[in-house]
């Protein structure tokens, strides 16, 4: 359906003449900021981007839960512990949502689960690094949801009813995330110096994939282009990691702490900062399963899986026992004429 430019496999956007009535009334109630909502006709790609996208931002928010809850046995105290368990499970509740979200567009969560798990779908990149300190911990606040915030906002004003109403809430609690991040490396840079020390290889540690979380540059995105015209991308991903560089530099000055780019400057005339290149090389390995956690990630998800079978199955049968309960006490006495609202109560249950 679409055109492909040949040399970097970027997609272009569908254009006017190409597309049926159908689309071309969608793309009206698109382009006039109608939200689309899942009983609504929609193009086939555009619930297929969308499947795609929600399903790995899911999948991002479950994998993401396992480089802290490394560290919830080791948190230093036990207010930062309550406070980073209260994380964790932030991030499940997210992928909940989120999964939900993506089930109103046809696909179910069994589907997703399986695809995540047999290798086949993606989630971002910046969870397959290892969490070696406690210091990782506040990076990740920081940087990590910092960077999330950043692309999640936008999003909450995205084409998508479920999808932006599920990003509400979620960029709220991203925001209390990335605060409990800055808290602790702010601890540390004010603590001894081999606290600031550690906070220091921690940033110089997660820096550069923080900014490949936004993607590969625009030039190269491959969906980037049709997401825009429906509004599924607001901003770009060059846009919103410029913004995310131009956000962190003061908080990392205000820390006392610094960004490991040494072509890092302030350009006053475009009012942003320059910085060096991005290793897309190392991205695209990440991504390809190659990162130093990639396969320790879906072990660990796979187990966890095989491992709560037990409660999936008792809390199907318990469904199941409540449901012939309610059916039981709903069910009018014998030879009483209920017979067709018994027959409904059990389509129900
Ligand atoms: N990692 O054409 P592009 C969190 C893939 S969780 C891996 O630019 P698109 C948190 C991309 O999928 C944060 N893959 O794609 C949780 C595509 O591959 P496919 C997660 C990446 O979709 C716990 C290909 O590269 N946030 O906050 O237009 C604790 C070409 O890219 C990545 C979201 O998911 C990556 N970093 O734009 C703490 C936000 N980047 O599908 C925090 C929602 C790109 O063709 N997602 N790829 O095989 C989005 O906004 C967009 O999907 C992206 C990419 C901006 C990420």
């Amino acid at each position: 359906m679409y055109a492909q430019m040949v040399d970097t496999g970027v997609k272009a956007v569908q254009a006017a003449a190409d597309m049926t009535a159908d689309e071309k009334a969608f793309q009206a109630r698109i382009d006039a900021d109608i939200r689309v909502e899942p009983k609504e006709w929609m193009p086939e790609a555009y619930r297929r981007t969308l499947i795609r996208q929600i399903s790995q931002h899911a999948h991002s928010e479950i994998v993401g839960m396992l480089p802290e809850g490394n560290w919830i046995t080791r948190a230093p105290t036990l207010k930062r512990k309550a406070i980073l368990m209260a994380k964790v499970q932030d991030e499940g509740g997210h992928g909940l949502y989120l999964y939900a979200a993506a089930e109103t567009l046809g696909v179910s969560r069994d589907r997703m689960v399986d695809d995540l798990h047999a290798g086949r779908a993606k989630y971002s990149s910046i969870f397959n690094y290892p969490t070696l300190t406690w210091a990782d911990i506040g990076t990740i606040g920081w940087l990590v949801d910092g960077a999330a915030i950043m692309n999640q906002i936008p999003l909450c004003r995205c084409s998508f009813g479920p999808y932006a109403r599920a990003m509400v809430r979620i960029c709220k609690e991203e925001s209390f995330h990335q605060r409990q991040g800055y808290d602790i490396m702010l601890a540390l840079a004010r603590g001894t110096p081999e606290q600031k020390a550690m906070a220091q290889d921690a940033l110089d540690r997660w820096w550069w994939p923080s900014l490949m979380m936004f993607g590969p540059p625009d030039a190269q995105s491959v969906h980037s282009a049709q997401s825009a015209a429906w509004k599924i991308k607001i901003l770009s991903n060059d846009e919103l990691r410029q913004r995310f560089v131009d956000q962190t530099v003061p908080q990392a000055d205000y820390l006392g702490l610094t960004v490991p780019d040494p072509e890092l400057n302030w350009d006053a005339e475009r009012g942003h900062y320059d910085f060096g290149p991005i290793d897309w090389a190392e991205f695209h390995n990440v991504i390809k399963g190659n990162g130093p956690c990639n396969r320790e990630r879906l072990r660990t998800r796979v187990k966890a899986w095989e491992d709560g079978a037990w409660v999936r199955e008792a809390a199907m049968a318990h469904a199941e026992k409540r449901a012939v309960r309610a059916a039981a006490r709903v069910a009018p006495p014998a030879g009483a004429d209920g017979g067709e609202r018994t027959a409904r109560v059990d389509a129900m249950a």
